[in-house]
């Protein structure tokens, strides 16, 4: 469709949305309910380092999410570069291109090569039948990510870590509360590493978790965070600050009150994109996982490419609408000037990948989102491919 074509279309259609519209908006409680725990963090003076609201926190984040032991940090991005240090990863990790580029810039921080494996085309989530092949002498770990919140194939990426004596990092940022059939997903790997950021599902503004197996991994990754101190004058390891502060753990201890009826709103914007979008010819669902339990963290669509209006024309006149979707996961990180070069970043071995990332296009979805704002970007969507259809 030609640019003319598609401005056509948005003078048939009235403008919908006077407020523009976000691919997310983060919750947050009311702000009286917020107030006195500022009083406390104000009476006590205790602003970070392991505070009351920050051990409070851990608690009840394990609680919440069914794990036994949990470490906060500052931002997701710290958390995965500390769980690398905490394991000693060294030499090659094998990861998945399609993500947010923090999983890479993670392994680049660390001083790892990533290296990068195509996807499945239904879970988004790194192929567990291409890994094999990426492994050398020199690799030392997996990073795959549960990407938008859809398991990976745990069970195949553990046998082939333990066949090869690898370390496995779940990247978990988008996999806040989601469980297969026997609990947490977060229970898998040598670790899972949680983003708490503004655009997730849970927030505490900035933040982020790693999950650990036991009380001796989350006392290492406890120093590491805080320097590498054990004590005043001891130091074991050349740490970072990690720590998240009061108010984001206090802050988090009052989202995590709302989160029922957050995940239930998502739940409905999800149901409701899924009816009015499931005869469209040329969109497509990325599938749900069957069992367990979701997060709604994302809503993402394939647009076929083969129209003659594909993904970049449905993200332009969206957006003539005033409704902001993303290009979430475009480009791939392994086209980032820094990774391209490598050769597991060459087009032939990210077939799936590139595919996925050229016709992929992620739907406003959070609480708060009206019921009647859905159904208008649904309507939306439909002109768009009735119009294209029509005209090509
Ligand atoms: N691994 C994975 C798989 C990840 O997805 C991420 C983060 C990480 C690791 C790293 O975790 P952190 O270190 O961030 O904890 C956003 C987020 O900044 C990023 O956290 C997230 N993934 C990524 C998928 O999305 P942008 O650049 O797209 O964000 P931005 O600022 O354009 O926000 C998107 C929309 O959200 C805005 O159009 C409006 C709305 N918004 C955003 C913010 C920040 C608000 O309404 N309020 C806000 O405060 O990266």
């Amino acid at each position: 469709m030609s640019t003319d074509q598609s401005s056509d279309i948005g003078k048939k259609q009235q403008v919908v949305f006077d407020d523009p519209v976000y691919v997310t908006r983060p919750y947050l409680p009311p702000l009286n309910d917020f107030l006195p725990y500022l009083e406390e963090i104000w009476r006590e003076r205790i602003l970070t380092n392991g505070g009351p609201f920050h051990q409070r926190l851990e608690r009840e984040l394990c609680d919440y999410l069914g794990v036994e032991h949990l470490a906060l940090f500052s931002n997701g991005t710290l958390g995965l570069i500390t769980a690398l240090q905490a394991l000693r990863v060294t030499g090659e990790v094998i990861t998945t291109p399609y993500s947010f580029v923090a999983t890479a810039h993670a392994l680049h921080w660390n001083g790892n090569k990533p290296v990068f494996v195509d996807i499945d085309s239904e879970t988004l989530n790194i192929d567990p039948a291409k890994i094999e092949a990426a492994i050398t002498p020199q690799t030392t770990a997996i990073m795959p990510v549960h990407c938008y919140g859809n398991p990976c194939d745990t069970e195949a990426i553990r046998k082939i870590a333990d066949n090869y004596n690898l370390k496995v990092i779940y990247d978990a940022c988008h996999a806040f509360g989601v469980e297969d059939s026997s609990g947490s997903i977060l229970r898998h790997g040598d670790l899972a590493c949680m983003s708490f950021h503004a655009t997730k599902v849970f927030n505490t503004f900035e933040g982020g978790a790693i999950v650990c197996p036991d009380a001796k991994t989350k006392k290492r990754i406890d120093q590491l965070k805080n320097f590498g101190f054990v004590d005043e004058v001891t130091v074991v390891a050349p740490g970072i600050n990690g720590k998240m502060s009061e108010i984001n753990s206090a802050f988090g201890l009052l989202q995590l009150q709302h989160m029922g009826e957050v995940i239930h709103q998502r739940q409905e914007i999800d149901q409701l994109y899924r009816a009015g979008l499931e005869n469209m010819k040329s969109i497509k669902c990325v599938s749900q996982i069957v069992g367990g339990k979701r997060n709604y963290s994302y809503f993402p669509i394939l647009v076929d490419s083969d129209s003659s209006a594909g993904r970049d024309e449905l993200f332009h006149f969206l957006k003539k609408f005033n409704v902001n979707s993303r290009r979430y996961f475009y480009p791939l990180i392994s086209d980032f000037p820094m990774y391209r070069g490598m050769p597991s970043a060459q087009s032939d071995n990210l077939k799936v990948a590139r595919r996925i990332s050229d016709s992929v296009l992620c739907l406003p979805i959070y609480p708060g989102l009206s019921r009647n704002d859905a159904e208008k970007i649904v309507e939306l969507i439909q002109q768009f491919c009735n119009t294209s259809h029509n005209s090509s």
